[in-house]
């Protein structure tokens, strides 16, 4: 027996990948039995018989579990959006890291494209990376040409099991070209990859880069709220959950309620009102999602 990890899955076939070496592995039925199916990121315990076929016959217990796409054991979140093509909003970047706080995963946001921006857009974007910072994430202006981003990129990435979030036309694979040129991963000119159904990148597969594992798969590809309950969101915004306590009721939604410290904190500025204004918008996005039985 050997321990590995699935990088990649196709067709009932798994690559296994750990010090020794890389092996095709077929998962054997007793997986069917216990309703597991083997998941890219997987720790697997696999046998190689004679011909060097694998066979995985055990799965490690896993540390959390994305949908979609099918990764497990991911523990960090690099979420990309464009400073323009597609113009940069801080309404679908917040979409994506309360989807990425939902599951517990560490968010890192890179704001790219930043050499299509003018110097008026820039400022706007110098002054939404303090906001973001000030709320403890960390954040970057990157674009794909410059070295020193491709740097910066690179350091987050040892020891890691990564997903890379966002919209289609962003620059996710531009930026890991960039990190790792022999990756040579397939980029596609906006006009056609922001349509819908154009990904280039369908099957799953971790890619090694620097030491740390990294899906180019668009992570979090449902942006929708479906799995989080209105009581869970100010968990999700960091600068609302360290404050929630202070709110004067408990279960306080920061929505009508009085004395509600997070709505004093907008009021002093210590919470952008941008933010807090998407938090209202995901809160009756949730509130009015139809109950499913
Ligand atoms: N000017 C500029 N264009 C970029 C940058 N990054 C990506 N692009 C372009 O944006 C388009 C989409 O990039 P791609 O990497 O395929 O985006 P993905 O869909 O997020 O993987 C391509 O035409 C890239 O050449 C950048 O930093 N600056
Ligand atoms: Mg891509
Ligand atoms: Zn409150």
């Amino acid at each position: 027996m050997q321990e590995g990890r699935i990088i990649k899955s196709l067709s009932g076939f798994y690559t296994v990948s750990n010090q020794n070496g890389t092996y095709e592995c077929k998962g054997r039925g007793v997986f069917r039995k216990r309703k597991v199916t083997p998941l890219v990121g997987d720790i697997v315990q696999f046998e190689l018989d004679e011909n060097e076929e694998g066979y995985i016959k055990e799965i490690e217990s896993r540390k959390n579990e994305l949908v979609r796409p099918p990764i497990a054991n991911v523990n960090q979140a690099i979420t990309v959006s464009s400073a323009k093509e597609p113009d940069f909003s801080t309404k679908l970047l917040d979409r994506f890291l309360v989807l990425i706080e939902s599951i517990g995963i560490q968010p890192i946001i890179l704001i790219s494209k930043t050499d299509l921006a003018n110097e008026e857009e820039l400022y706007k974007l110098e002054k939404f990376k303090k906001d973001y910072r000030n709320i403890g994430y960390e954040i970057q202006l990157v674009s794909k040409n410059n070295v020193e981003d491709a740097k910066l990129i690179r350091d987050y990435l040892p020891n890691q099991i990564t997903v890379i979030a966002g919209q289609s036309g962003v620059g996710k694979s531009s930026l890991l070209n960039a990190v790792l040129p022999s990756l040579n991963l397939k980029t596609s000119d906006v006009s056609s990859s922001l349509g819908r159904g154009k990904h280039t990148t369908r099957h799953v597969e971790l890619l090694n880069i620097n030491g740390g594992l990294v899906a180019d798969t668009p992570g979090f590809s449902s942006l929708n709220f479906d799995k989080i309950e209105q009581e869970e969101l100010t968990d999700f915004f960091p600068e609302m959950k360290e404050i929630k306590n202070q709110c004067k009721f408990r279960g306080c939604m920061h929505d009508k309620e009085p004395k509600c410290a997070v709505k004093q904190a907008v009021e002093q500025e210590n919470i952008t009102t941008y933010r807090y204004e998407h938090y209202l918008e995901f809160l009756t996005e949730i509130r009015s999602r139809k109950p499913r039985y």
